[in-house]
């Protein structure tokens, strides 16, 4: 009875190891699948794109109007690095969890990572995320007034 009970715990060990090593695949693999896997399949997509000329930076379009379950893909044309990052004052209460979740591979809260290659694309599902305005910036290009804003209805 003995023996039984510590394979037993033995099996649970290495079905624990084994679940553990799965997790952490799914979590390397997740930065490639998330823009195919976004839950927001049914929504639309639109692209914004991110420049900064030495001067200016700017998200083009700076204001977009979209549906809450839409997608938003930033694009790194020129100037980088750039990132998405959201004011938390300036988000409707209660958004910032279902934002978060959309946000993948964060570098803090509501804050995207910086995309240096050229051409990056940074995609944001708004999946689960209530109507309202999100008020955004560039961190990189805050002081180069880089800012837009997306309307969720
Ligand atoms: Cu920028």
């Amino acid at each position: 009875m003995k023996r039984i009970m510590a394979c037993a715990s033995a099996m649970a060990l290495l079905v624990a190891a084994c679940g553990g090593g799965e997790k952490k695949a799914e979590q390397q693999a997740a930065p490639e699948a998330a823009p195919a896997a976004a839950p927001a399949a049914t929504g639309a997509t639109h692209d914004v794109d991110m420049d900064f000329d030495g001067k200016v930076g700017a998200f083009v379009p700076a204001e977009l109007t979209i549906k809450s379950g839409d997608v938003v893909r930033f694009h790194n044309k020129t100037g980088g690095p750039h990132n998405v990052d959201f004011w938390a004052d300036s988000i409707p209460a209660g958004a910032q969890a279902a934002l978060d979740a959309g946000m993948p591979d964060r570098i803090g809260p509501l804050s995207g990572p910086m995309l240096v290659e050229p051409n990056a694309v940074y995609t944001i599902s708004f999946a689960n995320v209530p109507p309202g305005v999100y008020k955004l910036y560039c961190l990189p290009h805050l002081a180069f007034k880089m800012h837009g804003k997306i309307t969720v209805q």
